[in-house]
């Protein structure tokens, strides 16, 4: 058992009221670790020692330069330890250790991306219509940054809200999920190496109720990064009403992936299916809508119950496995509701929607494909957050766009054709913040990140996201020999 403590202040510590829950490994249904359950006392211990770190002692008169240095050391740190940082996060979500290793390697790059940029954030000298003045802005630090992480990706979204925050000088508070605390309670002891002040990176778990509640209302957090689903999200939007904080949400969504006729079968079906059974389909850019071209609709049916039907489903800690468990029970169980009410409106399931044979223990559950004739039935419309691809039909590039666009959601898309003024066309066409073409799933620091509508506003990742975690401030220098003319009129 790992009984984990918090990280408050620059130090390790329990709930002020000794609380603490079970996080259970989704491949057994075991209780494998606790964690402390923070409470509003502890959230507001957290804000204040990092609004201390934001304006006294070391963080607040480093240079930007040296700011960078502490993220570098953080990224060499987490390089280093990625193949811990992995086993952690799969034991406690169930995401498969070949993804979650190579992806906190990965992370170390989101660090490294924003250190290299905390001394290339610039304001600027503006030409400006007045006689003897001279006017600048300065581009400041936001102020104490909150971090709502969800359980589906710990490790990169805690990197996505705190690198571009630190490299801005902010400090930050992250609140992991409580599905999966451990992974960020595990990263909490490099950060405790890399050598941030006291104060600048706390790290705190607990659940929505007190603890997101009281970070993301709490008057001192003046912004706030949310990842997680669309109700929670209704909360946290009013619970920033109490402070005014700037907010980004990236909610996830129910994104669509169009398959032309002269799209190359093998590579489109690769696609469809990192996209639906890649992470068991527990990703916010789940590709869950899939829209075939109707020459080659049959062959891709064909072709992904094929693939679904080999998948290798097991332990996600063993290399050879390509599809671990989901990672809550009522995952599952809603996955099985959904594709039963799909079915009594008409779609066909041609593999999966069932519990694997032989896994009576943990959540895991089989890479369906359901073909849909339209999109009234319900799997077109949810995000399920689990292995279920819905293909749908389409005639004409006109009609795969519209149906695409038949959503209230806009985060991810895919197109897959082999002719390129079609890719391009479709690209701008579709109502989705990110587009990938004869490719899908691929992320980057360098790249932004986050959707529009239902899936949410504001970017994560990316050089624009510096503006988000900046204040601007302008600066008016009179320069002429007189003193100030008269005070009654503007100037
Ligand atoms: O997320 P929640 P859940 C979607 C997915 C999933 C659904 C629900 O469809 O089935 O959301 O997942 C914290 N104030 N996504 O229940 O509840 C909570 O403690 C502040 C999409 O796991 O949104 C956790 O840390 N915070 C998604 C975080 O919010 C509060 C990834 C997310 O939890 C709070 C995950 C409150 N009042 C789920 N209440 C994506 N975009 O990738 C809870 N939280």
């Amino acid at each position: 058992m790992n009984d984990y403590p918090m990280y408050i202040d620059g130090g390790f510590c329990e709930a002020s009221d000794g609380g603490r829950f079970d996080s259970v490994n989704p491949a057994t249904g075991l209780v494998w670790a606790t964690a402390p359950a923070a409470t509003e006392e502890d959230v507001d211990r957290a804000v204040r020692a990092a609004r201390r770190a934001l304006h006294e002692g070391e963080w607040a008169t480093m240079t930007p330069t040296q700011r960078g240095k502490v993220l570098f050391r953080l990224a060499d740190l987490v390089e280093e330890h990625a193949e811990i940082l992995g086993s952690v996060e799969t034991t406690d979500s169930g995401k498969l250790a070949v993804e979650t290793r190579g992806q906190s390697a990965y992370v170390a790059e989101y660090y490294r991306y924003y250190a290299g940029l905390a001394d290339k954030i610039q304001g600027a000298t503006l030409p400006i219509d007045k006689p003897d003045m001279h006017v600048y802005t300065l581009a400041e630090p936001i102020g104490v940054v909150a971090g709502i992480v969800p359980w589906n990706a710990e490790m990169l979204l805690t990197a996505t809200k705190a690198a571009p925050a630190l490299a801005a000088g902010n400090t930050v508070v992250i609140k992991s999920s409580e599905e999966a605390p451990a992974p960020v309670l595990e990263f909490a002891r490099l950060v405790d190496q890399a050598g941030f002040p006291p104060g600048v990176f706390n790290l705190i778990t607990g659940f929505g109720e007190p603890c997101g509640r009281a970070l993301t209302s709490h008057p001192l957090v003046s912004r706030v990064s949310f990842t997680g689903g669309a109700d929670t999200a209704r909360h946290v939007v009013v619970n920033t009403a109490n402070n005014f904080a700037h907010l980004s949400l990236e909610l996830g969504g129910k994104s669509p992936i169009l398959i032309f006729d002269d799209a190359d079968l093998g590579g489109a079906v690769n696609g469809a299916v990192a996209g639906n059974f890649g992470a068991s389909g527990q990703s916010c850019v789940a590709g869950s809508r899939v829209f075939v071209q109707s020459g080659i609709y049959a062959d891709f049916i064909d072709e992904v119950v094929k693939r679904a039907e080999a998948v290798r489903i097991g332990d996600p800690l063993d290399a050879d496995t390509q599809m671990g468990p989901l990672a809550t029970r009522e995952q599952r169980d809603r996955a099985e509701a959904v594709i039963a009410e799909s079915i009594a409106q008409g779609a066909t399931l041609h593999t999966g929607g069932r519990r694997p044979d032989g896994f009576d223990a943990g959540w895991y559950f089989e890479p369906t494909l359901l073909a849909c004739p339209d999109q009234d039935i319900r799997s077109t419309r949810v995000e399920l957050f689990a292995p279920v691809m819905s293909a749908l039909k389409f005639e004409t590039e006109e009609e795969g766009i519209a149906l695409a666009n038949d959503t209230e959601f806009g985060l991810g898309s895919g197109v897959f054709t082999q002719n390129l003024a079609r890719a391009h066309r479709v690209a701008r066409a579709i109502h989705s913040g990110i587009v990938w073409i004869n490719t899908y799933r691929a992320i980057s620091p360098v790249s932004p990140f986050g959707g529009f509508g239902q899936s949410g506003y504001g970017r994560e990742a990316g050089l624009d996201v510096m503006h988000e975690y900046t204040r601007t401030k302008a600066v008016w220098v009179n320069t002429s020999q007189e003193p100030m003319a008269n005070p009654f009129v503007m100037r």
